[in-house]
């Protein structure tokens, strides 16, 4: 059986954008208030003993890892998950999903006409595990552009600092979690993003 990281209880800092309803539907989730700006400080001080690297995108069949920038242009650091301890305890609060169920969080920064492309985020990491729900965390809200885009469900996301944004999904082959990040008009956005794995996966 194939399990999703899903939100049970829905609060008042929160906006259901796409209820889900599994295997074709996401749970599209904004969270207010996610995460303070003193954390948000601690953690881009802490990323800066890594190297900034090309962002990468991803092979949805093997989950490997690869530059490029004509699909996604924008510049990453791959953390250590000690170093968002309390951004890993919230996922935990919101979803029951804990670090070693969760790939290491990485920063991803867009300046000027920065984008990603419409892509879908599931993928085959190996035989027992499998990306199953995002976390996009805001931590640096553009001026103007830079908006996440279901373009499926007609769904479009202002960045604000501290929230964070919950997507699940599945392999259903017309799943509708493609999202994308549209281009920086003014100013640069910034994002960690955190990877939860399907769990109890058998093929
Ligand atoms: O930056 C965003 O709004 C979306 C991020 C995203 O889809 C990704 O990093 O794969």
């Amino acid at each position: 059986m194939f399990k999703v990281p899903t939100i049970k209880k829905i609060t008042s800092n929160m906006e259901v954008l796409c209820k889900g309803k599994f295997p074709e539907y996401p749970q599209i989730v904004l969270i207010h208030d996610f995460i303070s700006d003193e954390e948000i400080d601690n953690i881009i001080e802490v990323s800066k003993k890594y190297q900034e690297n090309p962002a990468t995108c991803w092979s949805v069949v093997t989950g490997e890892d690869y530059v490029d920038a004509s699909f996604r242009k924008g510049d990453m650091v791959i953390m250590e998950k000690s170093d968002c301890q309390h951004l890993i305890k919230e996922i935990f609060k919101y979803t029951g999903w804990g670090e070693d169920d969760m790939e290491r969080p990485k920063m991803i920064h867009y300046g000027s006409d920065g984008y990603v492309n419409d892509h879908m985020d599931y993928s085959i990491i190996n035989s027992e595990r499998q990306r199953a729900g995002t976390f996009v965390t805001y931590i640096k809200e553009p001026i103007s552009g830079g908006r996440t885009l279901y373009p499926e469900l007609d769904i479009a996301i202002t960045p604000r600092k501290g929230s964070s944004l919950f997507m699940n999904y599945s392999p259903h082959k017309t799943h509708k979690s493609t999202h994308a990040s549209e281009k920086i008009i003014e100013g640069e956005k910034s994002i960690i993003t955190s990877f939860l794995y399907g769990i109890e996966y058998r093929i």
